[in-house]
């Protein structure tokens, strides 16, 4: 069993309902189970800035799932939630991130773990810190010391 870290995303039809549907689904996968969720929070958008602000969290899992079998899966259940791949870092229904597996760094054509976001976005960082307020990135460092040099004021949880 892993220990794995999801971060989830939403700014369209209903975000907080995407996020919270999305959560059930994800903790009925094979192998899995839901160990931690954080709060919800509303977030501004990172990237382009005219669309809707997000709902953001963190789920933490057990998993048996390897990491790539889970991105797979991840992305059939953002299929279901009608996720349309479009602009870059555009509005989403549902964005399903993995953000840390284990101890584990991978880096290939699909899949790059820890995410490479991760530790520049306070979205990611704040729910994170609300579950491991001690977590470790891999090869970035501490998530507490990440978080002092971001501004923490475009994030409220709800
Ligand atoms: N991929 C590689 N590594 C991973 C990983 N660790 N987890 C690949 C999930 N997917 C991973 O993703 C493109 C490809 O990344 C996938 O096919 C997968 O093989 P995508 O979700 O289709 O494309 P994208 O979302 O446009 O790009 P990207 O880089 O994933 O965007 P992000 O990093 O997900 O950022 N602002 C706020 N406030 N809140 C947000 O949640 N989200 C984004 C999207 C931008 N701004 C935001 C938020
Ligand atoms: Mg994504």
């Amino acid at each position: 069993m892993n220990v794995v870290y999801l971060g989830l995303g939403s700014n369209l039809d209903g975000p907080e309902n995407h996020v919270k549907t999305a959560i059930k689904e994800v903790s009925q996968l094979n192998q899995t189970r839901l160990l931690e969720c954080s709060s919800f929070y509303k977030t501004t958008p990172v990237g382009p800035q005219d669309q809707p602000d997000f709902i953001n969290c963190v789920v933490k899992l057990e998993t048996g799932l390897s990491a790539h079998i889970l991105l797979s899966e991840l992305q059939k259940i953002e299929r279901q939630h009608g996720r349309e791949r479009g602009r870059h870092w555009g509005p989403r229904t549902l964005d399903l991130d993995i953000l840390l597996y284990g101890e584990m760094t991978i880096k290939d054509d699909k899949l790059t773990i820890p995410h490479p976001e991760m530790a520049n976005r306070e979205f990611v960082l704040v729910p994170l810190m609300e579950i491991d307020a001690d977590i470790l990135i891999p090869g970035c460092g501490m998530a507490s010391n990440l978080i002092s040099r971001l501004d923490n004021h475009s994030i409220n949880r709800i």
